[in-house]
């Protein structure tokens, strides 16, 4: 049906006489419709990837994209008057997500369905997503999101359950959200809510009843752990979600002639992280109640679930205390304890016990031992997990450890935010890369073409103009679009090293001070929140805002340098960032990183990656060559085997190499204490000079140069734009196509 006729019989217009916030709606009743006509993907066996977070991003776009019919709604409402881009603004972002491992479902499920796979996503309906971020006085304040509306990509459907906690059940009721392939079925994405939960227990836009279960269990994405009640609210938020999941689970399976003993053949669920443990044990123990033998209960469980693991940093892996699940899921603690004896009786290796000897249960030692499938999400990233930080138990099951490199749908991350490369590209190597990534590397062809290599500069620049006209417009800043363009946007995280970046920037304004000018101007560009019990976190974001101030607005230093923040970053910015970017800062400690899946967007949109050896980078610069990346840095061997002697002492580094010392000095000197806060940049200083615990100090000096070779590089045009196409041709590794086809090859086996 054409968008004209259905207004027609919806308002009783035409289009033009319609508001955006009408067309908005209207739009997204057509393409429910649309949706709910495509068959579901179908085969005995189903697949159920199970995670806290789905970082979906706003859906109109990608789903008319999907639906094949973008370009022609997008011309009706033009014929009309009508901006999609406009109209696009009533859509509230769903930012159900951290970050990347929150994005990263969010792509498999569209590879998922495109792909013409039986798998739904399950996770949770959050009412306030990630929460939104505002800058005051240089800082980061932090106000809820709410993004739920009347009319929303959500459809309430009647299944409910119940689940039980100690002492009180409560309903959960599924709300669907379609998730339409590219050209192909249509599957769903499941998100579980409690009815009563009540909104208006939010004081002061976050502080809330962290015991009133029934009003809040699903009010936030990771509720504030700093206590003891937000973290046995996470414990109730992770068993609504999974034992909604296994009820979900047992009986699609039953309802397609599964007898509970043949389970295995019906249904993988791949856990996302460890957030979705616990279904481990509540599968168990549903069979159980269902009649089957324990020990065959824990068989076929473990036959049917896979675990993906997404960090080394041993902090973020959980580990909750009995005590903990005894006063909000008792029913589980013995199922935990048959599943722990198991371990014990035949592996007489504490390293792999579930339960340690401060009565506390490994989330991640359950996964393992308990799924058939161990997955890290990039080469080096599984190797580290093999040789090191899972070592123990890749010694007990060798067979069960395995590779898949993460990926991206390239529908959102360049059909939708980059539709003028898509064009060009199609118009190159016909549009047989939307389906099938690998065929991008045609492009390769087009190395000498100075026609092509021209359009793509010139693509470049309209994408920068974009960028430059959104940030005048949300944010008031003006940016230079002649300026390069670099960009790291990210959660913050000390991991990630933005004070790198950052002392890197005090640098070049020292530089710049005293008269060394670059040829062409730089604007350095950050995006990231920071969770809000982390300190120091926020005092990077307190540092980088200052330096903004300081810097944009020295006439001096300012028409070479500029430093821009964006606010409330998310995937809608992202979706304008990434397209205009030159040089893509994936700056990570080695090792640290388990693979990124931001250095794998740039790259598509033809930004050069300024990174260490970390996560996907190693793979990214395998493809494209040294010639095509700017690689920095000490290997994660190193850095594995420095912390393994404890010998890093950030001090000396300080104190013997005088360009540090004058960067770091800077965050404590007159002129950022004149417009920041002393106590905020004065720990940093302290915790940098004294513990730098993330060694950006080790990597300093070749951070510097590298990137100032990429600087001097960006000045031949002829040959960075070459750079730029070897990049974009090779980026077809990265489709989460090819991810997802990895892990039903070797996984899922639907
Ligand atoms: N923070 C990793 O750190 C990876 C994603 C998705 C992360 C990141 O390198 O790309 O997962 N890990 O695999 C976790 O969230 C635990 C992330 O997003």
């Amino acid at each position: 049906m054409k968008l004209s006729e259905f207004v027609k019989t919806e308002y009783g217009k035409s289009i033009s006489e319609c508001t955006n916030e009408e067309l908005y709606y209207a739009l997204l009743t057509l393409t429910k419709k649309m949706a709910s006509g495509k068959q579901h993907g179908n085969s005995k066996k189903k697949l159920y990837y199970i995670s806290a977070e789905f970082l979906i991003g706003k859906l109109l776009s990608n789903n008319l994209i999907n639906l094949g019919i973008y370009d022609e709604v997008k011309e009706e409402l033009a014929q009309n008057g009508k901006n999609i881009c406009e109209i696009e603004e009533f859509e509230k972002e769903p930012s159900l997500g951290n970050g990347g491992l929150g994005r990263l479902a969010a792509c498999f499920i569209d590879s998922i369905a495109t792909l013409g796979l039986n798998g739904d996503g399950v996770g949770l309906n959050y009412h306030f997503g990630l929460f939104r971020q505002v800058f005051e006085n240089n800082m980061q304040t932090t106000v809820p999101d709410p993004w739920l509306t009347e009319k929303s990509w959500l459809t309430k459907t009647d299944v409910t359950y119940d689940i039980k906690f100690k002492g009180m059940t409560v309903k959960s009721r599924m709300y669907d959200i379609d998730v339409i392939g590219y050209n192909n079925t249509s599957n769903k994405l499941h998100l579980f809510d409690i009815e009563s939960v009540d909104e208006s227990i939010v004081e002061d836009g976050i502080n809330f009843n962290k015991e009133d279960i029934k009003k809040n269990l699903t009010l936030f994405l990771y509720p504030d752990d700093s206590d003891e009640a937000g973290r046995i609210l996470r414990i109730y938020q992770q068993y609504f979600m999974v034992s909604s999941a296994a009820q979900l689970i047992l009986d699609e399976c039953v309802a397609k002639g599964c007898n509970l003993h043949d389970l295995s053949d019906y249904v993988v669920i791949q856990i996302n992280d460890t957030h979705p443990t616990m279904i481990i044990p509540e599968l168990i123990r549903l069979l159980v109640e269902r009649g089957l033998e324990m020990d065959e209960a824990i068989e076929a469980v473990t036959k049917s679930c896979a675990y993906t693991n997404h960090t080394i940093l041993a902090e973020a892996l959980e580990k909750w205390p009995i005590y903990y699940l005894k006063k909000a899921v008792p029913q589980l603690m013995p199922i935990i304890e048959v599943l722990d004896d198991k371990v014990r009786r035949k592996y007489h290796n504490q390293a792999v016990y579930i339960i340690d000897g401060e009565e506390r249960v490994h989330m991640a030692h359950i996964d393992i031992h308990y799924s058939s499938s161990v997955n890290g999400v990039a080469s080096l990233h599984t190797e580290i997990l093999k040789n090191n930080e899972l070592h123990h138990f890749y010694e007990i099951y060798p067979e069960k450890f395995n590779n898949k490199t993460n990926g991206i749908t390239f529908r959102r991350w360049l059909l939708h935010c980059n539709p003028q490369l898509t064009e060009l590209i199609t118009s190159l190597i016909g549009d047989g890369f939307k389906k099938d990534a690998m065929q991008l590397e045609k492009l390769l062809d087009y190395k000498n073409d100075e026609k092509v290599l021209k359009q793509i500069l010139e693509i470049k620049s309209a994408k920068k103009m974009e960028l430059k006209k959104a940030l005048m417009e949300k944010q008031n800043v003006t940016i230079n679009e002649n300026s390069i363009f670099d960009i790291q946007i990210k959660r913050l995280h000390e991991y990630k090293r933005q004070q790198l970046n950052a002392l890197y920037v005090i640098h070049k304004y020292l530089e710049i001070k005293a008269g060394k000018k670059p040829s062409t101007p730089i604007t350095v560009i950050f995006g990231a929140k920071a969770a809000p019990a982390y300190i120091i976190a926020q005092d990077i974001i307190h540092l980088i805002l200052c330096l903004q101030q300081l810097i944009n607005n020295d006439p001096e230093v300012s028409p070479y340098l500029n430093v821009v923040m964006v606010e409330n970053y998310n995937v809608t910015w992202a979706e304008k960032l990434i397209p205009a970017c030159d040089i893509s800062e994936q700056i990570s400690l080695a090792s640290k990183e388990a693979s990124g899946t931001g250095n794998m967007k740039f790259m598509l949109n033809g930004a050069l990656t300024l990174g260490t050896e970390d996560g996907a980078n190693v793979e990214i610069h395998e493809l494209v060559g040294d010639d095509n990346i700017y690689i920095f840095g000490d290997s994660s061997d190193t850095v594995v085997e420095r912390y393994a002697q404890g010998s890093y002492h950030a001090a000396k580094y300080y104190n013997e190499n005088a360009v540090i010392k004058e960067a770091v000095d800077f965050i404590t000197g007159e002129e950022l204490k004149a417009i920041g806060d002393k106590d905020r940049l004065e720990r940093l200083f302290n915790e940098l000079v004294s513990k730098d615990w993330f060694m950006t100090f080790p990597d300093f000096d070749e951070y510097v140069k590298t990137r100032e070779q990429a600087y001097a590089d960006y000045e031949n045009r002829e040959e960075w734009v070459q750079k730029m196409l070897v990049n974009i041709a090779k980026a077809g590794y990265f489709s989460s196509d090819r991810t997802i086809e990895e892990y039903n090859r070797d996984i899922w086996k639907l």
